[in-house]
Parts: C-alpha cells; structure tokens; sequence
C-alpha cells in the first residue's frame, strides 16, 4: 500500500475528524431514522481516527463513503397462512453490505424488532467480523419481523417456505449464505434449505450454514458462537496472568449463544450465576444447572422462570435488566443489542467487573462502552468476541466444497487458533496505533484495514 507522507499530528486530526463528520452527517441524512445503523456507524469510526492520520490514503480512496452504503439492499413481502387459515404478511430483508473478501456472509434474524436499521447495523458490523475471522467472506444480514415465538411447527415451516421463496432469487454458496441469528436456529435453516433445493432443483449444500448435521451442517457450529466467546475470554485474561477458573460469571440470554458460553466457561472451572430471557432473570449463586436451563430452552422452549421450579433455592425475577445488578468477575451479554445501558454499565463497574465480552451483537450502549473504557475495565466487542460463529460457519462451507465433514476436535481446534489469533490481532493493532489494551480500537482497525485494502486492490473505485 502507497503511504503518503505524514502530516503535522493537529492539522491532520482537525482535517481527520472534519472528514469523518462529513461522511457520517451523510449517513445520518441518506438513513433517517436508523438509529441502529447510526450507532454501529459512529462507534466504528471513532475507532478510525488514528488510522486515518497515518494512512490519509482512505480518504483519498473515499473507503468509508463506499463502507457505509451496502452494495444492495432487498426488502420483500413474506405472506403465510396461519394455523387458523389466515393470511399473514411480514417483511423481509436481506443487505448485502460488502463483497470484497469474499461472497456476503451472515445470519437471518426472526424478531418482531427488526426492521432496516437493525438488518444494517448488524450488517455493517458483520463486515469488519468476517475480516476479523481471517476467512474469506464478506459481509451481508438479514431477517424479517416475524416472531416465531408462540407459532407451531407448521407455521414456521410455512413462514421460512415464503420467506426463502424470495429470498433464493438473491443468494447462492458463491453469492450469499445466510446463516442463523435471534430466532433462526437449524430447524428453521433445516425448512429454508429444503425449500431453496425444491426451487434451485439441486442440493447446493453450501448455501446455508448451520444445517443439520445429517445434510452438510458442521459439528461444532452451534457450540461455536458461545464457545468461541469464552476462548476470547480465555486469551483476555491469560493476557493479565488470570483465569477462567473459579471466577464469577453473568451470562445473559439463554438461547443459542448464551447456553454454549455457559457450556464453556463452566468446563473452564467458572462458576455461572445467572442468565436470562427476554422475561427476567434468574439468579442461582450455587452455579447455574446448565442441563435444566438446556431441557427448559432447547427441548421445551419454555420460559427462564420455569428454572426455579426445579431450583427452588434459585430467584427469578420478572426483569431482564435486573441481571446486571448481580456482582460478577466476568459478564458476557449474550442476548440482543442495547441490553447495557449507561446506568447498567456504572453498576457492574462498582460491583468490581473485571472483563466484558460481548456475545450479542452491539449489547452495549455507546454510553455503557465509555463507562467500561473510561474505567479501564477489559472491555472487548461483539466483532471479535462472537466471530467464532461466523468462522465456523466458513468451516462449514470449507467443507461442503470438499464434500466432507470435519470431526467435532479438528472444528473446535481450528476455533481457538482463530479466536486466538483474533485476540492477538486485535492487541497489535491497537498498539500500533497508540491505544494499547483498547480492544475496541484494536477489532476496529483490525477489521478495517483488510477490507479497506482489498477494495482499494481490486479498484471497487
Ligand atoms: P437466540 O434466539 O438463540 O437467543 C436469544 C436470547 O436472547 C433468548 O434468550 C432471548 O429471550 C433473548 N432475547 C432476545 N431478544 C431480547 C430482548 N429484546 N431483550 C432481552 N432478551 C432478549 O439467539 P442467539 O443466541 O443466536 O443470538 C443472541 C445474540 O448473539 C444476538 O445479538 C445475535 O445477533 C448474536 N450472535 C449470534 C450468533 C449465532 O451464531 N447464533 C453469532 C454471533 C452473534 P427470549 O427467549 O425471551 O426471546
Ligand atoms: O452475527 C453473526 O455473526 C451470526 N449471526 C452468524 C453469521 C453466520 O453466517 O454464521
């Protein structure tokens, strides 16, 4: 890469942030309304300052004005039939955000809050992940606002036949390949694929990860998000000569990412005290039965509260806020964006957190992140902590190219190499550019230049 010369420090990062506030008023006047996206936008160039001071060349290249604008964007109508006979109408997206290093790649989110802005910031994100992974892919999301929650078995098979329906005219395993998210777990990716083989006439086995195992799905996929979180974990505290081992952790959520977090850090010798659902929380300082909250989620997608039923020792309490309350050493909120708000951070700071990682895409407020930053609190993001997920997802289509399959120990070897690497990567680029420890910075930057160099490479301007 051609670097031109540096300039004086303070005339450039007068003329750094000008450039950045121009380019994101224009995110904020093309995307009213999205608050989302403009969170994910704001908080990611924050991180580039330092970078853009040495390299001007992203500038020059206008990188991020190409950055913030998907290459494409589908929204479409989704019509079932419920149970009861009635015509139901959801709306779907899928952003394909950036291809340059590799075909758009990232999951599918059933919930009745998504909507545009969450697709993007999700999809923004999921860019500078997928680069994180080192793998080739780039970056894309989707969903639709349907909310499986209360549905039978046959309208959810009914919703994911229409939702593929339209959604196949856009994807292919050298295209696009959706995944899961919120709501998507391999029963609903189990009804798309059979419905895009119907359609395509052909088993394209890669065009889905998270499959089931019997169809070309990877051992260790559904594992990977939350395992690969608590080897990043791992990799952060071996950092401060510390363990997992017999530490406190608070662990939100209580779906696919949040049960395999658990999993892990209870096989590291931690000691889980609590998680939750969309509900409330419950609160068991004896360590949480990993197999109950499984048989209560899993089996029986049933509510958190049942837990005390079995546990009586335990607390539930009918708020899912609450949970941050809990003194912990280590908190990993594995449910959805915005779960810590500025109020929350504070309080897990003065109950003595000693390490965030961010399970769930954007959990944190942007106020919550500066209480964790400002505090010295180790604070690491959503990008680099849950790539294992979208990694393995690549393992997966690695695989369904080779016709193979992988046994679970060569997957969750290859895991914690890339979750390791991804931690070292992250602390290099962070003191490279003069922020030592900022993990944040460091995934940012990280993420950025890979991307940023490939579309310069392949001359997308
Ligand atoms: P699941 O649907 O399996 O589980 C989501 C969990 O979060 C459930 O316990 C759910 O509770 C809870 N939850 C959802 N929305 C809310 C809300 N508004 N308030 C409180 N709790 C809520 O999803 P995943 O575990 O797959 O995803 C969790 C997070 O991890 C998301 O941010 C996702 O984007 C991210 N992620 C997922 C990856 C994956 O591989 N699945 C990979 C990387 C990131 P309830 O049951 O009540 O709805
Ligand atoms: O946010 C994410 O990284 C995911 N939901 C997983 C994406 C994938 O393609 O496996």
């Amino acid at each position: 890469m051609k670097l031109t010369k540096e300039q004086p420090k303070q005339k450039e990062t007068t003329v750094v942030h000008e450039y950045l506030d121009e380019v994101f008023n224009t995110v904020l006047q093309r995307n009213p309304g999205e608050e989302e996206f403009h969170q994910a936008v704001a908080s990611f160039f924050k991180s580039l300052v330092p970078i853009l001071e040495k390299h001007p060349i992203y500038m020059e290249k206008g990188i991020l004005e190409q950055l913030v604008e998907p290459e494409r964007v589908i929204s479409f109508r989704v019509p079932w039939v419920d149970d009861s006979g009635k015509i139901n109408v959801n709306r779907g997206f899928r952003v394909q955000f950036n291809s340059a290093i590799g075909p758009y790649k990232g999951g599918l989110r059933f919930h009745p809050t998504v909507n545009l802005s969450v697709v993007k910031f999700l999809g923004f994100n999921q860019v500078f992940k997928n680069s994180l992974t080192g793998l080739p892919i780039g970056g894309g999301k989707g969903g639709a606002d349907f909310d499986p929650k209360g549905k039978s078995d046959n309208e959810i098979m009914r919703f994911c036949q229409s939702f593929m329906t339209e959604l196949a005219k856009h994807i292919g395993p050298d295209i696009d390949i959706p995944a899961g998210d919120i709501g998507v777990g391999a029963k609903e990716i189990g009804y798309m694929f059979g419905q895009y083989k119907r359609m395509a006439g052909a088993s394209h086995t890669g065009v889905l990860t998270g499959k089931g195992i019997n169809y070309g799905g990877s051992l260790g996929r559904k594992e990977a998000t939350g395992y690969g979180a608590v080897y990043f974990v791992r990799e952060m505290l071996k950092h401060k000569g510390a363990t997992i081992n017999n530490s406190t952790f608070v662990v939100s959520g209580s779906g696919n990412v949040s049960i395999y977090a658990m999993e892990k850090a209870i096989e590291l010798g931690a000691k889980v005290v609590a998680c939750s659902d969309s509900n409330g929380y419950i609160y068991d300082e004896n360590g949480i039965d990993l197999y109950l909250v499984k048989q209560i989620k899993e089996v029986h997608s049933d509510r958190i509260s049942e837990y005390v039923k079995y546990h009586p020792e335990a607390k539930y309490v009918d708020d899912s806020t609450g949970i941050w309350s809990i003194p912990c050493d280590v908190v990993l909120p594995c449910a959805t964006q915005n779960e810590i708000s500025e109020e929350a951070a504070k309080q897990l700071v003065a109950n003595g957190v000693k390490v965030i990682a961010e399970g769930a895409n954007m959990p944190s407020t942007a106020e919550a992140v500066n209480v964790f930053v400002n505090n010295e609190i180790m604070y690491a993001p959503a990008k680099a902590v849950n790539a294992g997920g979208v990694a393995v997802s690549s393992l997966e289509m690695a695989q369904n190219s080779m016709r193979l399959s992988w046994n679970f120990g060569a997957v969750d070897e290859q895991l914690q190499e890339i979750m390791t690497k991804i931690y070292h990567n992250c602390v290099t680029s962070a003191k490279e550019y003069g922020h030592k420890d900022n993990l944040l910075i460091g995934a940012n930057i990280a993420g950025f230049i890979k991307v940023a160099d490939t579309m310069i490479e392949q001359g997308v301007i």
